[in-house]
């Protein structure tokens, strides 16, 4: 396992030193800010951002993420020049030592919350989910949090008709249409591809979504069988449905080999629908069994890159929603006592 700490680059609040000084963690998972969704990235600016990260005993080895065009996600007709552009870009950051490549195939949003700051039984505030006020949106006039500067209301009501017609079974035959061409690419330049699950994991706006449970997985790894062809476990986004079995999914990915990375993360439900809320990494503070799952990983053979995932607002903190330093820092903390413990159990780390 090596632990990793998510850094938004140079704007990022949050300083290469501060995240080089929190135990354990072996480098950075970034990307490239300044390209739009299928341009191709300045080598300049990877250089850049690789030697800022070398400077500080830090890897760049997990770029997360090399966003996918709607076009390609659409099958519109220019989706082959954007995935040649795209196959560009893996060999990009694969000549500056990347090894893996988060992505999603999640039409117009990646992730969706109805509040940035539900506040805990302990003071502390973070992203939740509540179902009764997922049904207040009005599809018609968008305004979710943390997505009101990413598109104008025309540009959002635009996007949301072009996928009108497209079907679960159309996004994923265009998803595999990317990974056949790509694919062979990550063969290569030594890349793995690791898609990040739905987040969270059901249809949104009669949006399809594709990658939300182990049935989705198995689908997708038997239309492109090479293991190159991996995922991100996200244990966050799988868990906020309540019919994923997280201990078994990460048992059975890991054991074939297919989770490139982990994104470690607690949610606790709240009520009897959909609705959950972000909670601290520890078990007992959520609704997963966090320990069992990296126990999982372990004892089949996992050997990928972690990091901690999106944390709380604590000690007074008001971070990019989910961001904030410190209670990342406590899980990166809390992830690396259970790697420790299970490792050493196994007798990997006497
Ligand atoms: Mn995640």
């Amino acid at each position: 396992m090596k632990l990793t700490f998510r850094w938004y680059g140079e704007t990022d609040s949050i300083p290469l030193d501060y995240i080089r000084e929190i135990p354990g963690i072996t480098g950075v998972v970034t990307a490239l800010y300044d390209a739009k969704p299928g341009q191709l990235w300045k080598e300049e600016s990877l250089k850049r951002q690789k030697e800022l990260c070398a400077a500080k005993g830090l890897e760049m080895e997990v770029i997360e993420s090399i966003p996918v065009s709607e076009d390609i996600k659409l099958g519109k007709p220019n989706r082959d020049e954007l995935i040649a552009n795209y196959a560009k870009n893996i060999e990009l950051v694969a000549k500056y030592g990347v090894k893996c490549v988060c992505y999603n195939f999640m039409p117009v949003f990646d992730w969706l919350r109805t509040t940035m700051h539900y506040v805990n039984p302990d003071g502390s505030n973070s992203l939740a989910y509540i179902y009764e006020d997922f049904l207040k949106v009005d599809p018609k006039h968008l305004h979710l949090p943390g997505w009101d500067e990413s598109y104008t209301e025309d540009e959002l009501q635009a996007l949301l008709a072009e996928y009108k017609n497209i079907s679960h079974q159309q996004l994923f035959e265009n998803l595999v249409y990317f990974l056949e061409r790509i694919i062979p690419v990550c063969e290569r330049c030594d890349v793995n591809m690791a898609i990040h699950p739905d987040d969270p994991p059901w249809d949104v706006f009669s949006l399809p979504r594709i990658i939300s449970n182990e049935e989705d997985l198995d689908k997708l790894f038997k239309a492109v069988p090479s293991t190159r062809n991996g995922l991100t476990l996200c244990t966050g986004s799988f868990g906020a449905s309540r019919n994923n079995d997280l201990v078994h999914m990460a048992a059975k990915y890991a054991k074939e080999g297919r989770i490139h990375f982990a994104h470690l993360r607690n949610v606790k439900y709240l009520g009897d629908h959909d609705s959950f809320v972000e909670a601290g990494h520890l078990s007992k503070m959520g609704s997963l069994n966090i320990a069992k799952i990296v126990e999982a990983l372990v004892e089949n053979g996992f050997d990928g890159y972690v990091r901690p995932d999106h944390g709380r607002n604590i000690f007074g903190e008001d971070a990019k929603p989910g961001y904030g330093l410190y209670d990342r820092a406590l899980g990166a903390c809390y992830i690396n006592g259970l790697f420790e413990m299970i490792e050493y159990k196994k007798g990997e780390n006497k």
